[in-house]
């Protein structure tokens, strides 16, 4: 069985393109130049994330898929212990590693429905049919839409059991305010007995972070260029590409890892669908994107603020990376 679900689609006439080019302009016209790591993800740049995730510096994705290998009959067991649930993966991608979770459950036949949501609708087609094909046993009802669309679309099964998936270390990219109402808004759809399974980045080797985002083979930097191609390509922007270079660096203090693009000469870039121009100097910075590195202290004190207690904390065998049950 399976269906899906568009709730992407917005009612108040405006579109992504025309709040791009807001959030573009916002962000261009600042002092300190700062652009919202979400745009990344063009058909491009979600085809480079892709690719950075098979890349041997980019350790988190293996490391995650370690812990669900080594922990799938331990957390099958902690969700489906109480009877039906829905099980919603938000940000679910291609799923790659939630897929050794429902292996695990329909083996143990468990009694739940799969609620993949991402704003890609490519992804949750194609993640559609290969659940189809690998695991046809499972309920799958995909949503193709933003994170809170499709937890208000289930408060019709308010009665319902939930256990919320929320992987990859998704929440190291919000700002640490951010992250809060995040979650306390993903709290204010969840009841007494439901769940909450976040993955992790910890702290570590600064060395060993930096790699990570800054890959031998310049996949990281391509990624972070295609910002300036997507405004290129959906905004008529006339940046010259190649005259611009990523940096990332790593703050220990902060545990936060940050990403530039540096602008190499003093340069003006027009774009067409805002009709302006902006001036970067040399060496100008404009910055992408934070992926902030918890400490375990760290992440029980944000559950905490945000109504939620830790369960139970699964890592890798070298412990770089950590998810965490919380329960409400
Ligand atoms: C999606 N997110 C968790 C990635 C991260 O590690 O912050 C995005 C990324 N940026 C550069 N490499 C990967």
């Amino acid at each position: 069985l399976a269906h899906m679900i568009d709730l992407s689609r917005k009612k108040d006439g405006t579109n992504d393109t025309a709040a791009f080019a807001k959030d573009v302009d916002k962000g261009l016209s600042l002092k300190q130049k700062d652009l919202p790591s979400r745009y990344f993800y063009d058909g491009k740049g979600s085809q480079l994330f892709q690719q950075i995730m098979s890349l041997p510096e980019y350790y988190l994705t293996r490391a995650e898929h370690e812990v669900f290998t080594s922990n799938k009959e331990a957390i099958s067991t902690r969700f489906a212990g109480e009877g039906f649930f829905h099980l919603i993966d938000l940000g679910a991608g291609d799923a790659l590693k939630t897929k050794i979770l429902l292996g695990e459950l329909a083996q143990q036949q468990a009694d739940f429905d799969y609620v993949p949501v991402d704003i890609s609708g490519d992804a949750m087609q194609q993640l559609t049919q290969s659940l189809r094909s690998e695991l046809p046993d499972v309920d799958v009802q995909a949503v193709v839409g933003e994170y809170f669309k499709a937890l208000e679309w289930l408060q019709q099964n308010k009665s319902e059991r939930k256990v919320v998936l929320f992987l990859g270390s998704n929440i190291g990219n919000f700002e640490k305010k951010d992250s809060i109402e995040f979650l306390r808004s993903i709290r204010s759809y969840l009841s007494p007995g439901d769940r909450l399974l976040m993955g992790i980045d910890l702290r570590k080797n600064p060395d060993v972070i930096l790699q990570a985002y800054d890959d031998t083979a310049g996949v990281t930097a391509a990624f972070n260029l295609n910002l300036l191609h997507r405004i290129n390509r959906e905004l008529g922007g006339e940046f010259k590409v190649e005259q611009f270079r990523h940096y990332a660096m790593y703050n220990p203090l902060e545990g936060v890892m940050r990403s530039f693009l540096i602008s190499l000469q003093e340069q003006d870039v027009y774009i067409r669908a805002l009709d302006k121009t902006y001036h970067f100097e040399a060496w100008e910075a404009l910055h992408t994107e934070n992926s902030h590195k918890y400490s375990l202290e760290q992440i029980e004190e944000l559950g905490k603020l945000c109504g939620f207690a830790v369960e139970t904390v699964y890592y890798d065998s070298e412990k770089r990376f950590a998810d965490v049950l919380f329960t409400v």
